[in-house]
């Protein structure tokens, strides 16, 4: 029964103050996940990557060729990473880290290839790979970003994952009275309540997160962190996206 689970930058770091690690949030995090196997955890860039690739003028499709921007987006990212990591291994999780940018790649027309031969080989050995939003090489873009979303849904589709869960800042996709949308099964039925009238021109946010979960066979579930040890264990929790549209 593989889970992949994201932890959000907003939830991890203390998004407002470059390089700011949310600690008690980490650790509530952390404690969740302690005891769990058969786990792929994947998180975002918060105050870590998105400070530095703001600084850089670095997105998932506008690019950088400055070596210096790879190695200080990249550099933040895997600080967060060795945070994570260190704070799962605190408790005894196998949690070992795995960096995309040594990995994945765009082609010209911005297609992602995330070779997942070493997470996959990792978690049949009983390891908990843990991997992060970064810097991928991109044809005649130098860089760009590598959201932890996209990881997600490669990830999702390639180890076949039982269950997919993004632990978020909000309890869920929320409706125009601020209730919990218990499920979503296809984008009109929310784009008002998350502000995009046109399907095909919503990017990033909480419209472009539940747009991409649409796109997968594997149901996810958005929750916040009070949520998350529910999830684990089997529950249902926040909004679930029944994709395969
Ligand atoms: O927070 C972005 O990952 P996200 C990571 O999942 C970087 O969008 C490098 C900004």
């Amino acid at each position: 029964m593989t889970t992949i689970l994201k932890l959000g930058g907003s939830v991890i770091t203390e998004k407002d103050r470059p390089e700011t690690l949310d600690g008690p949030a980490l650790d509530r995090a952390a404690d969740a996940v302690a005891g769990r196997s058969d786990l792929v955890v994947v998180h975002g860039g918060g105050s870590f990557g998105h400070h530095h690739a703001a600084e850089h003028g670095v997105s998932t499709t506008e690019g950088s060729t400055d070596p210096d921007a790879v190695i200080a987006i990249h550099g933040a990212m895997a600080t967060l990473n060795r945070f994570v990591v260190s704070r799962l291994r605190d408790r005894d999780v196998p949690a070992v880290p795995v960096h995309p940018l040594s990995a994945a790649d765009r082609d010209g027309s911005g297609a992602l290839t995330l070779p997942s031969g070493a997470p996959e080989r990792l978690l049949g050995e009983g390891y908990v790979p843990v991997l992060h939003g970064d810097v991928v090489a991109h044809g005649g873009e130098g860089v760009t970003v590598l959201s932890g979303d996209e990881i997600v849904v490669e990830l999702a589709a390639a180890l076949e994952a039982d269950r997919v869960g993004l632990c978020s800042a909000v309890p869920g996709v929320l409706d125009d009275d601020g209730e919990v949308i218990e499920e979503i099964r296809e984008f009109e039925a929310v784009a008002d309540a998350l502000g995009a009238s046109d399907a095909t021109d919503v990017s990033g946010g909480m419209a472009g997160k539940v747009q991409s979960l649409l796109s997968m066979e594997t149901p996810a579930s958005i929750f916040d962190l009070d949520g998350l040890a529910a999830f684990l264990d089997g529950e249902r929790v926040g909004t679930t996206v029944h994709g395969g549209t």
